[in-house]
This record gives C-alpha cells, structure tokens and sequence, in this order.
C-alpha cells in the first residue's frame, strides 16, 4: 500500500454547554498539542487548520422545555455549521475537534448544507437521540440526532436559538456502533424508525469485522453518499479514555475503535470527522489525560490513511548498497 493523499480542514469548537461538565472546551487544543496537524502531514496529507471557533458569550439562558442552555448550543452550533460548511465549500474533508457531542448537530447541518444528503456513522457509548421531552437530564449533548432526523421533526418543540436548523439526516442514513447506555425513549425512537444499531452485543457477537462490513453493506444498499463520521471518545473503553465527562464500562477495545475508522477511510467516502467529548478535568492523572488525547488523535489518524502494516509513499526510493 501507499499512502492516500487527504486534504484535511480543521475547525476547533472549544464549547461545553451541551452538558454540565466543565473542561471538554480544553478538548481541540489538547488534541492539536499532542500533534495532530503534524503527524497528518507525516502521513501524507495536506493540512489547513481553520483554529478555534469564537463563540459568542450568552447572558441569560433559561431552559426551554426538556433543553439546558437552548441559546448558547443553538448560537454555537450555528456558528459551526457555517465554520464546518466553509470547511467543505474550500473541499477539505472537516475534522470538527470538539467540545461535547451537542457540536454533531452544527458540525453535520453545515456539512449536508454542502454536499446534500449523507451517511452518518456514529460512534458512541450512548445514542445521543433524545428529544427534549424524553430526556431526562435536559443536556443537549444527549439529543443532537433527534434534531437532525426528518423523520424526528413534528417531535422536537420549536426552539428559537435553533430555528435556523433543518433535518438533513434520514433515518435510513445512519448507522450506530458502541451502544451501551441508551434511555428508554431512546430505545423507543430506534426501533420505531428502524434505525442500524451495532450495540456492544452485537460486537460481542459478531467481531468488529462484521460490525463494518455490515455497515458499509446498510449505508451502500442505500446509494453512495458522503459519510459523516461522528466520533465520541466515550465509546472506546474507559481504561483507554477515561477523561471524558460520562464513561461507561465494556466500551470498544484501542484496536476496535482504530479498525472503525480504517474501514471508513478504505470507503473513499469519508466527507467529515467529529471527535468529541475529550475532558482533561475528568482525568484523574496526567496518564489518564495523555491515554485519552492520544487515542482521540490515533482515531483521527486512521481516518486519513494511517495503517497498522505501515505504508510508504508512492516515489520511496530504494536505497541500494
Ligand atoms: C443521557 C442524556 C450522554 C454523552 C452522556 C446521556 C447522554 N442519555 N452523552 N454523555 N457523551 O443525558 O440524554
Ligand atoms: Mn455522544
Ligand atoms: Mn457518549
């Protein structure tokens, strides 16, 4: 093999109001000082990093129905989906480094509001699917596909800060992997709307292998539209990345996580990454925070080419004795 050659845009969203936790905004500068831009380049690809979205202070920010902060997550996110979609219009694959998971919902409407429909592949310990009214906390990290779904949408209570936002996802579109933490309005909404879900028994069952040639076989039997990759640390296991504001126990193993995103890579289908939920503050040692970032920019890394055989570049001259 040789290398690909990836034209990668990175957009930092240094943002934690879609949960309570603070210390997930550390999450893209942490990333980028373990590296990230550099070992893109030493792979092969051509790096522009857009730096980290500005996003505008809110002063006051009541919860609106089942929605914690609904100003600043809506403003933030429509902040990044234009930072995402000039990402795509510039024609780089986006790699959004957040920053909770409630960034998907910017990070995917900019990017569908470029290339139209999409594949969503979604990375996670938990589903992220609740509505407003079935959730029981009220974080928004915890709901940003049901706002993106179509079919969805007569079950979302208008919000104003999020009014800017059309569905752009169907649910036929979207492929789950790492499940283990889902609420029962969640489980509701994925198998009403028979949704692909690969939960950790279906890894069990399965191994990673069919896992992704299951769903690249569900994505594809649908017509071949750009894929979203939306990568939640939380879905690797704790004891590699426990630095993240909810972990939960008999998460995917280092090399599974990897795998996942080496397959989505040899698809030639990969548009944008999300790589979110990365928190130092729930790091309980340096070595817990340093397992956590270097997994976080390993994933990135497999997205774009890094292979496990090792790889050269296509005008590797032989030395000769
Ligand atoms: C729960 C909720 C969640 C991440 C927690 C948890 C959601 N289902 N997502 N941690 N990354 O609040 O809706
Ligand atoms: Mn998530
Ligand atoms: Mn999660």
């Amino acid at each position: 093999f040789t290398r690909g050659h990836h034209s990668v845009g990175i957009v930092g969203a240094p943002f934690w109001k879609g949960q309570p936790r603070a210390g997930v905004e550390e999450g893209p500068d942490l990333i980028r000082a373990a590296g990230l831009v550099e070992k893109l380049k030493g792979q092969g690809c051509t790096v522009k990093d857009y730096g980290n979205v500005s996003f505008e202070e809110v002063a006051s920010d009541e919860p609106i129905g089942g929605a914690k902060r609904p100003l600043a997550v809506g403003r933030a996110n429509e902040q990044l989906s234009n930072a995402v979609s000039r990402v795509k219009r510039d024609g780089h694959t986006s790699v959004m480094l957040g920053g909770d998971h409630s960034l998907a919902i910017g990070s995917i409407h900019g990017h569908a509001s470029c290339r139209g429909e999409l594949s969503v592949v979604w990375v996670d310990a938990h589903a992220d699917i609740n509505t407003p009214l079935t959730s029981t906390t009220g974080n928004i990290h915890g709901q940003p596909m049901s706002y993106l779904i179509h079919e969805l949408h007569s079950k979302i209570p208008a919000i104003p800060s999020f009014s800017w936002l059309k569905p752009c996802v169907r649910a036929k579109d979207l492929v789950y992997i790492g499940l283990r933490d889902v609420d029962p309005g969640e489980h509701y909404i994925l198998k009403d709307l028979n949704i692909k879900m690969f939960s950790m028994t279906e890894l069990d069952r399965l191994g990673i292998a069919k896992v992704m040639e299951q769903t690249c076989d569900h994505l594809f039997s649908k017509g071949k539209k750009p894929i979203h990759l939306s990568y939640d640390i939380d879905a690797l296991d704790p004891s590699i990345s426990p630095a993240t504001g909810t972990p939960v126990k008999g998460g995917l193993t280092y090399r599974e996580g990897i795998y996942i995103t080496e397959l989505i890579c040899q698809t030639g289908l990969l548009s944008a990454v999300d790589m979110v939920e990365v928190n130092p503050k729930r790091g309980r040692s340096e070595a817990e925070i340093n397992s956590t970032v270097s997994s976080a920019v390993d994933l990135v890394l497999g997205c774009f080419g890094r292979r496990r055989e090792g790889s050269h570049p296509s005008d590797y001259i032989m030395p000769m004795p």
